[in-house]
């Protein structure tokens, strides 16, 4: 169980992490995943991926139903193989076709036959949007959705949307494991994302939210070494602006506890999240709290928000890179153009200066 007992704690915890806080460094900026640039793999941890070969992104629009489906595959995942060992997709990308809100994500696993496999054959998968940088974490990119095995389905929000423009470029990372005894071929990536166009004259059809990932590693690699028995990990960030949480969900990994989100400043717990795992302590799901339904949860700008996050390994080894742990909500600014303007001006880092350059 998540601790909701907090307060000494945390304000004892108040002081150290903040005067622990430091700008974020060229060594730290490492994003969720290292990349390497698209030739024959990715690092991670200093561990070389071999590249799964032949897999593609496939975009289906359906102006009927106002509907995207992206589908990622085919990928091939031997039974018994770790993320380490399994050949990865390399990133794809999606240019978004118009002005629009995209309003959920609905992501599922199948096979060619479209029959659904087990989720949990995704270790994760990542969408970032290349044009624009995290309102929270700058030296990111701004992290639109995440999943990973528990297959996570992005809710939609009555009466807002995340606001896309027309040409932005949404990297797409997916990595596979398969710690199941059973091999699957010709796996599909499939996520279904209804949308809104946005360029109808007039007012705004909806207000715009955007993703907020508030990481147990700060603004740093969100991935981190479990040891064996309990890990707290605890990262906090300055939020720049003021508005409000339409909610929160987490995103943890196997043997996942809890994760506890807080406002350091005003000494709140936000919201206390246990994860839902089964007897082998693999990772099911983890609950979501909505506030929109009473107007949001009010931050302020220069609030020091904390995620607490709370493992407890029962292996006796190492998990080199075995966990994350991060609350991921929607913000809505009370300026929508303060954010709205957080659009990446300068010159992306080298790997992605090349795929776009390829693109023009
Ligand atoms: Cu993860």
């Amino acid at each position: 169980m998540c601790p909701t007992k907090f307060l000494l704690i945390s304000l004892l915890a108040a002081a150290t992490v903040v005067a622990q806080e430091k700008p974020a460094d060229a060594s730290h900026e490492m994003e969720h995943m290292q990349h390497g640039s698209g030739q024959g793999g990715f690092m991670q941890g200093g561990m070389h991926h071999a590249e799964a070969k032949g897999v593609t992104l496939q975009t289906k629009l359906d102006g009927a139903t106002h509907t995207i489906t992206l589908r990622e595959g085919p990928i091939s995942l031997p039974a018994n193989t770790s993320h380490m060992k399994m050949p990865q997709p390399p990133d794809l990308y999606w240019t978004v076709p118009m002005n629009a809100w995209l309003l959920a994500y609905s992501p599922r696993l199948v096979n060619a036959n479209g029959n659904e496999v087990p989720g949990r054959i995704l270790h994760h998968t990542a969408f970032w949007n290349e044009n624009r940088a995290d309102f929270l974490c700058p030296n990111k990119e701004e992290h639109i959705f995440g999943a990973g095995g528990e297959m996570t389905n992005w809710i939609q929000v009555p009466g807002y949307g995340y606001r896309v423009q027309k040409g932005d470029k949404i990297r797409i990372e997916t990595m596979v494991h398969n710690p199941t005894s059973t091999s699957y071929e010709n796996v599909f990536l499939e996520v279904r994302i209804p949308y809104k166009e946005a360029d109808a004259p007039g007012p705004p059809a909806l207000k715009s939210y955007y993703p907020a990932w508030i990481d147990a590693k700060s603004c740093g690699d969100s991935s981190y070494d479990l040891k064996p028995g309990k890990n707290i990990k605890e990262g906090v960030v300055a939020l720049k602006y003021s508005g409000v949480l339409l909610g929160v969900g987490g995103h943890m990994h196997d043997y996942a506890k809890c994760i506890v989100l807080e406002d350091v400043s005003r000494k709140e717990t936000v919201a206390a999240l246990d994860a839902k795992v089964d007897s082998q302590g693999q990772l099911l799901g983890m609950p979501t709290v909505t506030f929109f339904d009473k107007g949001g949860y009010k931050l302020v700008a220069g609030d020091v928000l904390k995620t607490s996050a709370t493992y407890d390994n029962p292996t006796a080894k190492v998990l080199r890179d075995g966990a994350m742990g991060i609350v991921v909500g929607y913000f809505v600014p009370d300026d929508d153009m303060q954010i709205a303007s957080l659009r990446r001006k300068t010159k992306p880092p080298s790997h992605q200066t090349a795929a776009i350059r390829h693109d023009r």
